[in-house]
């Protein structure tokens, strides 16, 4: 009865959010019409990736094709239509982008009090090859929308007020949290809905998987090395955890928060501040693993009490099951 109930109760993004926000009486449906803009951009996105073999629009920026229009990359393009969305809504002033060395600060008369910051469309070197890819964000509030400044976004990621992710995969699913646990929603895309397919997520409080890219494994640091050679050889009588790498940082951590395990993106010798950028990437991961149950450490400390200094700031992460997390901060914590 319950399989029937989602067939014919169409739980919309939309409406969900909606129902979440009616239990605040303060609530002016901001918030609302802000994610429906976002929900545009990975709706366009999602279409634009299913399509790209097709329509030969992988290629190089500002290539032309032979109806002489410009192509655009997948990336550039998508970063285009989600700016254009986020300014349209009426309901953003500060937007950061992976795609823009400078944050964007939205015209007065379009200024709404809420801050994105965004990676458009993640996992480059997966574009060309058709692998899973995808869109993050984070939705910060504004202190003072006459006067927004680069502090509004400045903040350290439990200051999110939502975060989230669009997988353009075998399906297009989107996983949100508004601080009030963790929901995902499947794309129809017979009715171009995303309807809510996995409510309520919790992460298994550990894991069998463990997910990092041991190519750089020359360059790693102790606790890191430690860690991962204990998941390969643990001396705890367990068995070894598999490996699982896509080297899309979305949908490996899709399939960490569905499945348990833990997600490594270390420091090494070559990048001592990793490779993931913390506003747009690290955080809005880690509030969405902490909202499931899961940990974020960056190796010092939790991942949501960083406080960034630069917009496109990197962090070593790992994030994921509680009690994996939990392992790997031992490990740190016995090396300070
Ligand atoms: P990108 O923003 O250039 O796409 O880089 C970010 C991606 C993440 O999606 C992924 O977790 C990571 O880079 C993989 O990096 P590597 O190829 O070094 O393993
Ligand atoms: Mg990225």
């Amino acid at each position: 009865h319950e399989a029937d109930a989602y067939r014919t109760d169409l739980m919309t993004i939309t409406r969900f959010v909606l129902n979440e926000q009616s239990k605040y009486p303060e609530s002016r449906g901001d918030f609302s019409i802000l994610l429906s803009h976002i929900v545009l951009g990975c709706k366009f996105v999602c279409t634009a990736v299913n399509k790209a073999g097709l329509a030969k629009l992988i290629g190089l920026a500002g290539e032309t094709n032979v109806q002489g229009e410009e192509q655009k990359k997948l990336d550039v393009l998508s970063n285009e239509v989600f700016v254009k969305a986020l300014v349209s809504s009426g309901r953003t002033c500060i937007l950061v982008s992976e795609e823009d060395e400078e944050a964007t600060f939205v015209a007065p008369s379009k200024r709404g009090r809420y801050c994105v910051v965004f990676d458009p469309l993640d996992g480059s070197s997966n574009i060309d090859c058709g692998v899973s890819i995808g869109t993050i964000f984070g939705i910060y509030m504004v202190k003072d929308d006459h006067e927004p400044t680069l502090d509004d976004v400045l903040q350290p990621g439990k200051n999110m007020l939502a975060a989230g992710y669009c997988m353009y995969g075998s399906s297009c699913t989107l996983v949100l949290s508004t601080g009030e646990g963790v929901n995902g929603f499947t794309l129809d895309p017979s009715l171009g809905e995303f309807i809510l397919t996995h409510p309520n997520i919790k992460i298994p409080k550990k894991g069998k998987i463990y997910s990092v890219n041991e190519g750089n494994a020359k360059n790693w640091d102790g606790p890191t090395a430690k860690y991962v050679e204990k998941c390969k050889f643990p001396n705890d009588g367990s068995s070894p955890k598999s490996l699982r790498y896509i080297g899309s940082m979305v949908a490996d951590v899709h399939r960490t928060l569905l499945y348990g395990g833990i997600f490594l993106y270390p420091a090494d010798k070559k990048s001592p501040n990793g490779k993931l950028r913390v506003l747009y990437e690290v955080f809005p991961m880690s509030f969405l693993m902490e909202q499931a149950g899961g940990q974020a450490f960056t190796g010092k400390q939790r991942a949501l009490d960083l406080i960034p200094e630069k917009i496109h700031e990197r962090s070593p992460i790992f994030l994921g099951s509680y009690d994996d997390v939990e392992e790997i901060k031992a490990l740190y914590g016995a090396e300070s």
